[in-house]
């Protein structure tokens, strides 16, 4: 029974302070992204919150596996006098021990399935629907051998670019974005159903979908941080299929700028065709 107590409480302190360095962990990087990078976007944090309860759960499991072969290597290990050579049978059955194994085992495989995993296919789910995105920002994305494309009818903006004449995805934060993602190879314009696949990739959006040929795609997504290809490069669109030669150079600077900065940068934009 003291063993019992013991192991107990060291189980519970070793949990606690396994949470506390988790907690710390998570939140150590700048801008609370912690070990994910993936966290700029409402999709990209529905990744990131699962991660943290898994871990959350599987601290105290790790604890308890790790602490009981400790334990045992303590308490059951060879006195000095003990004759090794004879020892009876090591081997022993606790039916009530390894029934409660099972039957936690069960129930946390289950409760995962719920939550995240269920759960948060509900939230991305709910993202996508038209009704949860009001007066969206429409870019139309093409992605061509080797290039992405970004159009915005409801500005006027055929193809965005910088001052360097680069491809420039521009989005306002907090604002719900609607993708419309297509694959046009104008090298191959012979037959528009062979285009090849792309993928549209933000790692720091923690999102991606393939562009493929002969489809019209839709992806609903909003920013939910300020930053720019310059200071960070996880936030830069990257094509993720291997799509030819040019794949691995198939990327656009992205700018997650304020409300007042998107209108004013749409502005300048329509303004130079
Ligand atoms: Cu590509």
């Amino acid at each position: 029974m003291g063993s019992l107590v013991v192991f107990g409480i060291l189980w519970i302190v070793g949990s606690l302070l396994g949470e506390w360095g988790a907690t710390a962990w998570i939140d150590s990087a700048p801008n609370g992204t912690g070990p994910y990078f993936g966290t700029a976007s409402n999709l990209g944090l529905v990744g990131v919150h699962a991660f943290d309860f898994l871990i959350w759960v599987a601290v105290p499991i790790f604890v308890f596996v790790v602490l009981m072969i400790l334990f045992a290597m303590f308490k059951f290990r060879a006195r000095r006098d003990e004759n090794v050579t004879n020892a009876p049978s090591q081997v022993r059955n606790n039916k009530a021990f390894v029934g409660t194994w099972i039957v936690i085992s069960i129930l946390l495989n289950l409760l995962i399935w719920l939550h995240p995993n269920a759960s948060g296919l509900e939230q991305v789910f709910a993202a996508q629907l038209p009704a949860n995105n009001p007066k969206p920002v429409v870019i139309d994305v093409t992605a061509r051998q080797w290039e992405w494309i970004f159009s915005y009818p409801q500005y006027h903006i055929t193809q965005s670019l910088n001052a360097s004449g680069q491809d420039t995805l521009y989005m306002p934060v907090n604002r719900p974005v609607k993708f419309v993602l297509r694959s046009y190879d104008p090298f191959h314009s012979y037959a528009h159903q062979v285009d090849v696949i792309h993928g549209f990739w933000i790692p720091a959006f923690g999102v991606k979908y393939d562009v493929i040929p002969g489809e019209t795609r839709i992806l609903y997504l909003t920013a939910t941080k300020l930053m720019s290809t310059e200071t960070n490069p996880m936030a830069r669109v990257q094509c993720s299929e291997v799509c030819g030669p040019g794949h691995p150079y198939m990327e656009a600077n992205l700018h997650v700028v304020t409300g007042s900065q998107f209108a004013a940068w749409a502005k300048a934009q329509a303004a130079r065709g």
